[in-house]
């Protein structure tokens, strides 16, 4: 008999729903996917889901607790891998203190498993270190987006009212290959009219559909974001009535623009002067207009102020808060939402509380049944704490849903702290690069096993449940968690039956703050199609698009500012004198762990490759298709040429979905933006150069 499992993809964050079969003849397994409707990818899937099952489904799980014993994993009750770890944590806290231990989450975690592990770190390990992967993803826009608006929700409008927008401003964002089935919404918005701007120092597949794509340069946004802005004002494209009612601060940026010269944004940003021009007056005159941005813009030593930049625009023209005018950070992860919503972020508590805040720390303590002063206080973003770790003033690590040492910046650095550690845990369902390293690796569950809600990139709540059992003695993440709590003693603060009961406390936890889920429930959302957050009450319809009337900050306006012509902390020089992006492609997801191990992904790209303008690539005696090595000043990597003039001549792109000798990490720069602590994995410096000459 088949089996029919529904489920929602483990990947970007468009959350696409999908039916898998499992046919058994003879003796043999075969699966067919098929798309489900809903409201965000419309019954879409991308070439990512439709082979989703095989990374879960394959023999390649993790099944059991493994202890290493002499160098190699063994095999272990769970009984035995809680009680070792309880044991050298005690130790290592005994010795060194409650912050010797480090947390590590993932944006792939669910909002239950999110919030427990947050509480995890702060209740059960009382330490104040713990931080995720989405501080690499998400924390530009949304530092940019709690400080000129007063609340970061990735999208401030449905997806929906792309197609009603008639000019849209891609930014650094590569829908086409990293959200594909949200393409129908951008090409029905160009059949409806709209003109396209694609921001981008590569033709993209997102590009082909722009009107007009701009080549900037890598790490210039801020400054062209002041070029659209000077065009904008210069030509009367302010919206007085909105800029006073509703903003603050336009007039420090009226006179930061005034001083800028055009001659110098295109000169500086690489965009020819008449390019800017058309792009900034198309923007004006539309009578709605969308702005998003994703990784390119904000992936910057000063991504936060670039997105700034770009919310200035949007509120200098009144295009925000109404149908087809709005803005959009495109989140990645599939829970990059919900993920940075509920206490895995180094500052943060529940509902997007602040751990800083009196209140907030007097509201959540209760709800855990504490006193505030037992809650720690603000710890350290994600490199920082690797930082710390090469140190050893971490000396053990907890990591849940991410490798490190192939996504962190400066990964040489990041793989030797690890590897200093005196104790580290790793919970995961494959053999992630860092997970090798482990003492102890826990088995947890795939997507198709887990229960547990999940936030889109629209700020929309849904719920996906378990599909099956898990594999062997793997267990969903929430019950790691608990059982883990329950051996170091605080058992009574994880008393968690399923992970619905988690999503009551979260409720309770979140009510009343930003990212209010109080009005959510399981029962809503099998009924409903998704809520959008925030949702105060049960009967509340949850709030589709933001800022109608005001902004959630003390004065209700928005606040605009004036962003300086930010430069790259790092350029070329004669030594490393092209500039290397890094990003994604359509087959592989992050460091491609899941995607790998899927035969029909890797069969498109089983290996990377770098992007090469042919005239740069002559320069260098590059051949098309050939292995060139590829340097910088932290380390250095081989990978096969790709010559393309959809690049620019002083930039190459590689994508960072492969470890070892392709990790493009081991390149990329540790410096931060100072805000967010974002790195600026857009640019360093680099050097090309055939690996046999
Ligand atoms: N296929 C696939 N899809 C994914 C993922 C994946 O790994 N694979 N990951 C998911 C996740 S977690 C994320 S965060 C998103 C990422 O989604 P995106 O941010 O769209 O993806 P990236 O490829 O990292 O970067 C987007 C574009 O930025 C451009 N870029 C580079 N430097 C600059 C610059 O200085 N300025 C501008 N304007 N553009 C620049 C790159 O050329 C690239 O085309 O995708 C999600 N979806
Ligand atoms: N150079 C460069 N580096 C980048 C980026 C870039 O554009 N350029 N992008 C950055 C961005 S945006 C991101 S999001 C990061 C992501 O990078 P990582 O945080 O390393 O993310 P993944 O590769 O998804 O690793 C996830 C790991 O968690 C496991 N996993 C997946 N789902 C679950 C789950 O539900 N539970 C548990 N316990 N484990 C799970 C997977 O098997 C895998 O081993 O990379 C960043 N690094
Ligand atoms: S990767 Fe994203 S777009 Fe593709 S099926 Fe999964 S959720 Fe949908
Ligand atoms: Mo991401």
């Amino acid at each position: 008999m088949d089996t029919v499992m529904e489920t929602q993809c483990p990947f970007c964050s468009v959350q696409c729903k999908m039916t898998i079969i499992e046919k058994v003849e003879s003796g043999t397994k075969t699966y067919e996917v098929e798309p489900k409707q809903n409201a965000a990818s419309e019954g879409r899937l991308c070439i990512k889901g439709m082979n989703a099952y095989q990374h879960a489904l394959s023999g390649e799980r993790i099944t059991e607790p493994l202890m290493k014993k002499d160098g190699k994993f063994v095999p272990v009750s769970w009984e035995e891998a809680y009680a070792r770890i309880t044991e050298k944590f005690h130790e290592l806290q005994n010795e060194f203190g409650y912050d010797a231990i480090g947390v590590y989450g993932g944006g792939s975690l669910t909002n239950e498993t999110s919030y427990a592990l947050g509480k995890f770190a702060r209740v059960a390990l009382k330490t104040r270190y713990i931080d995720y992967n989405g501080r690499f993803c998400m924390s530009a826009a949304a530092a940019a987006g709690n400080k000129a608006f007063g609340v970061d929700r990735g999208l401030t409008n449905p997806l929906s009212e792309v197609r009603q927008s008639e000019c849209l401003i891609l930014a650094g964002t590569n829908i086409a290959e990293c959200q594909p089935t949200l393409m129908p919404y951008f090409n029905d918005a160009k059949e409806n009219g709209a003109f396209i701007i694609v921001i981008d120092p590569r033709y993209t597949a997102t590009a082909q559909i722009a009107d007009l794509h701009l080549k900037v340069k890598p790490g210039m946004d801020a400054a062209l974001a002041n070029g659209l802005l000077k065009v904008i004002l210069d030509g009367g494209y302010a919206d007085e009535l909105f800029i006073e009612k509703r903003t603050t601060g336009f007039d420090h940026v009226k006179s930061h623009i005034d001083s800028i010269s055009l001659d110098e944004i295109s000169s500086i940003t690489g965009v020819p002067k008449e390019d800017i021009e058309e792009a900034g007056r198309r923007f004006g005159e539309a009578a709605s207009g969308m702005i998003l941005t994703a990784r390119g813009v904000e992936q910057q030593t000063d991504g936060s102020m670039a997105v700034r930049n770009f919310i200035n625009i949007l509120l200098a023209t009144g295009k925000i808060g109404k149908p087809g005018s709005g803005y959009g950070a495109v989140t990645g992860q599939a829970n990059g939402q919900g993920g940075r919503e509920h206490g895995q972020k180094a500052d943060q508590l529940p509902g997007y509380r602040s751990i800083e805040n009196d209140e907030d720390r007097a509201y959540i303590a209760k709800v855990w049944g504490l006193q505030p002063e037992e809650l720690p206080g603000k710890g350290v973003s994600a490199y920082e704490m690797m930082e710390k770790v090469h140190r050893q003033e971490i000396r053990a690590l907890f990591l849940m849903g991410s490798n490190p040492i192939v996504s962190n910046p400066n990964a040489n650095f990041v793989e030797e702290g690890i590897r200093k550690l005196d104790f580290f845990v790793a919970a995961d369902m494959h053999f992630s690069e860092t997970a090798r390293l482990a003492d102890i690796i826990l088995p947890t569950a795939a997507y198709l096993e887990n229960t547990g809600t999940l936030t889109n990139l629209e700020g929309r709540v849904l719920l996906r449940e378990a599909a099956c059992l898990p594999p062997g003695l793997a267990k969903q993440d929430w019950e790691v968690l608990s059982g883990l709590a329950a051996a170091l003693g605080k058992g009574s603060h994880f008393p968690y039956a399923n992970a619905e009961d988690i999503f009551e406390e979260l409720r309770a936890a979140s009510r009343g703050g930003i990212a209010d889920y109080y009005g959510i429930t399981y029962g809503r959302l099998r009924e409903e199609e998704g809520i959008y957050w925030p949702c105060p009450a049960l009967d509340h319809p949850g709030e589709k698009r933001l800022f109608e009337t005001s902004f959630p900050r003390p004065d209700g306006k928005a606040e605009l500012i004036p962003v300086p012509n930010h430069f790259p902390k790092e350029r070329a020089e004669a030594a490393y004198p092209l500039h290397l992006t890094t990003g994604r492609v359509l087959g592989h997801y992050l460091t491609g762990v899941q995607t790998h191990k899927s035969p029909t992904l890797e069969a498109r790209q089983f290996e990377s490759f770098i992007e090469i303008h042919p005239k740069t690539a002559r320069s260098l005696h590059i051949q098309d298709d050939t292995l060139v090595k590829v340097q910088s000043k932290r380390g250095e990597i081989i990978v096969r040429s790709r010559l393309t003039a959809s690049i620019r001549e002083d930039t190459v792109f590689v994508p960072m979905h492969w470890d070892g000798i392709q990790n493009i990490n081991k390149l990329t720069s540790e410096e931060l933006d100072p805000a967010c602590k974002m790195p600026g994995f857009k640019v360093c410096a680099v050097a090309v150069a055939p690996l046999i000459s």
